[in-house]
Order: C-alpha cells, then structure tokens, then sequence
C-alpha cells in the first residue's frame, strides 16, 4: 500500500502528459517495475505466489486507474491552454482601419470639372506627352517667336523627335478643333510641366485646366460672364477678380485674370479671344473666318492654374506641399 501511494503521488506531480507517459513506461513498459514483478510471479512457488498475486493485481489496477485518471487531467489543461490563446476579447475596442483619400487637387479638379460642367462645358482630355506641333505651332507660336522663352520646356530624348513634355494644356485645343467643328464649349484639365525654378507659388509640375468656347457672336463679355460664374461657384461668394492686359500669341486680345487675396491680387489664369490663325491650322473654313458677328465663328480660350485655385481655396501659402507626398499635410483635407 506504502508503494501505491508514493507511485501515485509521482503520477499527480506529473506536468504533461509526455512526463506521465515516461512514469508509465517506468512501471508498464517492457523493463517495468510492475511488468517484472508480474512476470517474475510465475517462477515463485505455489504459496509465495497465492501471497503476492493478489496484492500485486490491485496495485496494477490501481496505478493504470491513476494513470489514466491523471492523463484525463492533463489533456484537458492542455486543451483549455490552446483555446486561451485564441481567446478574443470581444469587448475590446476595434483597431482603426486608416484609409487614404483623394488628393486636395484632385478634389478640387473634380468639382471645378462639376462647376463648368453645369454651364454647358464637355471635359475632353489630351497627351502629357506632345509634338512641338501641337504645343507651339499651332498655337501661332513659330520656332523663332521670343513667346517661347516663356515656357522653358522639357524636351524628351532624342531631340530629333520634338517630342515635350507639354507646358499647358493649350495643345488640347487644338486637338479637340481639329477633329469638331464649332459650337462647342470644353474644357481639358491636367497636368502640365515647365523647367523652372520652383518657389511658393511656381513648381515645375503643375495643373491647369483649359476652356474653349467656340460659337457665332461669342465676345469678352461672354467670358467674363462664365468666368465670374465659375469663381463664385467654386468659393460660394463674390470674389474680386479683374482682366489685365497681356499676351499670349493664340489669342487676341490676351489678359490675365488675378484674384483678390489678402496678400494682394494672385495671377490665377491667361485668357483671350482666339487668334484666327489658330482657326486656321485647325483647317477651319478661312471663308467663314472672314465673315464677322453672327456669320463667322468666334471664341474665347482660357488656362487656369489649378494649383493657384487650391492654394486660394485652401489657404496654403506654397504651391510646393502639394507634391511634397507629407502625409502630415495631406491627412488635413
Ligand atoms: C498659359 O499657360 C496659357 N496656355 C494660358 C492661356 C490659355 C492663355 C488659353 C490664353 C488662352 P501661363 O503661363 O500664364 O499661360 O499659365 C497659366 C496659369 O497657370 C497661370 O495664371 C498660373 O495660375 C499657372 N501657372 C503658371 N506657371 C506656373 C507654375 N510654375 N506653377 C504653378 N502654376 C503656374
């Protein structure tokens, strides 16, 4: 009985069931304690055998009992062991998702396209990638014009090719007329590119958005009406804007269009009416050109500086963070 007890508490002490199994084997197993005696109980004589059989069996039944009593044990704490540590804790608070959003610009392209869209203007798109053709030349600006010092180009390799990266997004114009004939309102936002020093208000990637309006009797009055309409929607006010006098060689006359801000008036657009030899490398009737008024086809032409706008509109004072990529920055809109 002394035996019994002590194998037992050796059996109850055991931590898992690889440990209980080694006890098992150190009584069951082939050179067990308990294995030999059993089989050792065959070559006693007669009377010691009758003596120690019986003892012998309870002591066998009594240690596979706790044996197997002790395993039952073990397998459940190492059950209930795997399943805390999937526990879920489902009163925790959730972890938040961070999801991006669209870039300031790209709003506000979205709802400056909204706003024309409303006056009747279709949104067309053009190349970022464009022939000296289309970027100067057909926009009356020739090879020695000084016009092109203006925009100092990026020009793509080999030169040969007169391949650019475009300076504005005029060329647009100019494939749009090419493939429609008049009336027509569009306009053709985008990105545009310049090699020049960046500083707040310039970077050598920006965005504009091109308008053109082409109809019979179209005049300065028509583009201040739109123009004036397309700042009070985009800012929901009155804002003060006013036309200055300037020079772009596919229009005439030329005028840039400055807001109002607290810092003084900020250039936001060029515009004008659209000079007749753009009509014409667009293979416009020259014979209805000629006509006047209500007979010949009129337009005017804008480009406004996306950029600007947003600046304006969000009150950012250097053009440069938009394409700074600080998540810092863009995490406020
Ligand atoms: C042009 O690019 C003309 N194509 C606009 C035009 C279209 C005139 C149709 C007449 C008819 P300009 O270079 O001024 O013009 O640029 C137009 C606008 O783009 C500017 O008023 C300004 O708001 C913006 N802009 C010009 N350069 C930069 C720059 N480096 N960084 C950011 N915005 C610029």
């Amino acid at each position: 009985m002394e035996d019994i007890a002590k194998i037992k508490q050796e059996i109850d002490r055991a931590e898992n069931l690889e440990e209980l199994d080694r006890i098992r084997r150190k009584y069951f197993g082939k050179k067990g304690s308990i294995s030999f005696a059993l089989r050792t109980l065959g070559t006693l004589k007669e009377e010691e055998r009758r003596k120690q059989a019986p003892a012998l069996q309870i002591l066998k039944r009594e240690i596979e009992e706790a044996v197997k009593q002790r395993s039952k044990n073990l397998a459940a704490k190492e059950a209930d062991a795997n399943l805390s540590g999937e526990w879920v804790d489902v009163s925790a608070p959730g972890r938040k998702v961070r999801s991006g959003h669209l870039h300031p610009l790209t709003r506000l392209q979205e709802k400056v396209n909204g706003v024309f869209s409303s006056l009747g203007f279709e949104v067309v798109e053009g190349p970022e990638i464009e022939t000296e053709w289309y970027n100067f030349d057909a926009l009356n600006i020739p090879k020695d014009h000084p016009a092109r010092d203006m925009w100092d180009t990026f020009w793509l390799k080999p030169e040969s090719e007169k391949l650019l990266l475009r300076t504005h997004t005029s060329p647009v114009q100019i494939r749009y007329m090419e493939t429609h004939q008049p009336p027509f309102r569009i306009i053709a936002p985008g990105r545009v590119f310049r090699h020049e020093a960046s500083d707040a208000s310039h970077d050598i990637q920006f965005y504009q958005l091109e308008g053109l309006m082409v109809d019979k009797d179209i005049s300065v009055a028509n583009f201040k009406a739109v123009i004036n309409e397309f700042f009070k929607a985009l800012f929901e006010k009155d804002v003060k804007i006013r036309l200055r006098p300037s020079y772009f060689p596919f229009v005439e006359p030329g005028f840039e269009i400055d807001m109002k801000s607290a810092s003084g008036w900020l250039e936001m657009m060029g515009a004008g009416m659209v000079h007749p030899n753009v009509f014409q490398a667009v293979g416009y009737n020259p014979a209805n050109l000629a006509l006047s008024g209500a007979e010949g086809w009129q337009g005017f032409a804008f480009g406004i500086g996306l950029d600007r706008i947003a600046m304006m509109k969000y009150k950012i004072d250097d053009i440069r963070l938009f394409y700074g990529g600080d998540v810092r920055f863009l995490k406020q809109f």
